[in-house]
């Protein structure tokens, strides 16, 4: 499959069915409907202003209403990698199943530990015995320090136990592993409640961050799952995971615009270094750009 700008810029002219047909790129994309119309509606008035009539200066300024809008919308996400004034600083991952939520805990130790960090991670997926194995092989590669329980113990008893231990050894930084859960399942999101309330019983204020793990792929369904797990543990921002696949994300629009939740990582391979942070110059820019998935239908 091409890309979104050679296929916009093959039809050569701006007519009607240009800003149709970019329309339903957009809309494919899961934009989203609202998004797609503040987009759309942009374009059309600098279309008439400019009197633009070819349809790769139509694109350049298709682009330019996108990095604007989120540009705008992205202004008080704070640096996820900036030193934090308080001490520990609790960060949960939350998400369904298998988006990346312990690779990227993985990645983000390590890059924390870079920096001089002193990092603890909390197996707080205690479902299977694998769960906890994996996490602690991550722990190890990033070389830093982790708590766990027994398969099947609560996962509030390792958390309150782990922030316990971060509080009185000084460690910088905390990092939460949670088992993966649709948030359609009443049952696991009271239990992801709970583990709110347990840290908040050790630190009022945190977490300080709790992120929401999605895959690249999904579309529109990640906007229920990022409404469904905001209503046990509020939501501070996004990981972006398998980017690195041909999945353009487009679903970050509307997460942006409708939930305010901005992306704060971007995970961009399987390895410890594949980790991006988020530039809305480079992702829509890439979204134009990037070649496009010929499997739309992913979610
Ligand atoms: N290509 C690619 N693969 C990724 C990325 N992040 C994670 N993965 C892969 O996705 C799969 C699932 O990753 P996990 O980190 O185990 O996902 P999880 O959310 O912890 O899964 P559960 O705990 O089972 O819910 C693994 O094979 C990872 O290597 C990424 O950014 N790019
Ligand atoms: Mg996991």
């Amino acid at each position: 499959m091409g890309k979104i700008a050679e296929a916009v810029s093959l039809r050569g002219k701006v007519d009607e069915e240009l800003l149709e047909e970019i329309e339903e790129i957009l809309l494919k994309s899961d934009t989203g409907v609202e998004m797609t119309d503040i987009i759309l509606g942009r374009l059309r008035e600098e279309i008439r202003i400019e009197r633009i009539t070819d349809a790769e200066i139509a694109l350049i300024f298709l682009t330019d209403i996108m990095q604007d809008l989120l540009v705008r919308e992205d202004m008080d996400a704070p640096d996820f990698f900036a030193t934090p004034e308080h001490k520990p600083h609790i960060v949960v991952f939350v998400g369904v199943n298998g988006t990346g939520k312990t690779t990227t805990i993985g990645k983000v130790a390590y890059k924390f530990a870079q920096q001089g960090k002193k990092v603890l991670i909390i197996a707080g997926d205690t479902f299977r015995a694998a769960a906890i194995e994996q996490i602690a092989i991550w722990a190890n590669r990033a070389d830093v320090a982790i708590v766990r329980a027994q398969p099947d113990s609560d996962p509030s008893a390792v958390i309150y136990d782990g922030i316990s231990s971060a509080i009185a050894k000084g460690y910088d930084i905390v990092l939460i592993d949670t088992a993966g859960r649709q948030h359609t399942k009443e049952k696991l999101m009271k239990e992801l409640g709970k583990i709110d309330r347990t840290i908040k019983k050790l630190i009022p204020e945190a977490p300080h961050e709790a992120i929401l793990v999605v895959d690249a792929t999904t579309g529109q369904n990640a906007i229920s799952q990022a409404l469904n797990f905001d209503k046990s543990i509020h939501l501070t921002g996004l990981a972006l995971t398998k980017y690195d696949g041909t999945a353009k994300g487009g679903i970050m629009f509307n997460l942006r615009h409708n939930l305010k939740l901005p992306v704060k990582l971007l995970g961009v391979g399987e390895g410890i270094d594949d980790l991006m942070r988020f530039r809305i110059v480079d992702f829509v820019k890439a979204f134009f750009y990037k070649d496009q998935d010929t499997d739309e239908e992913n979610s």
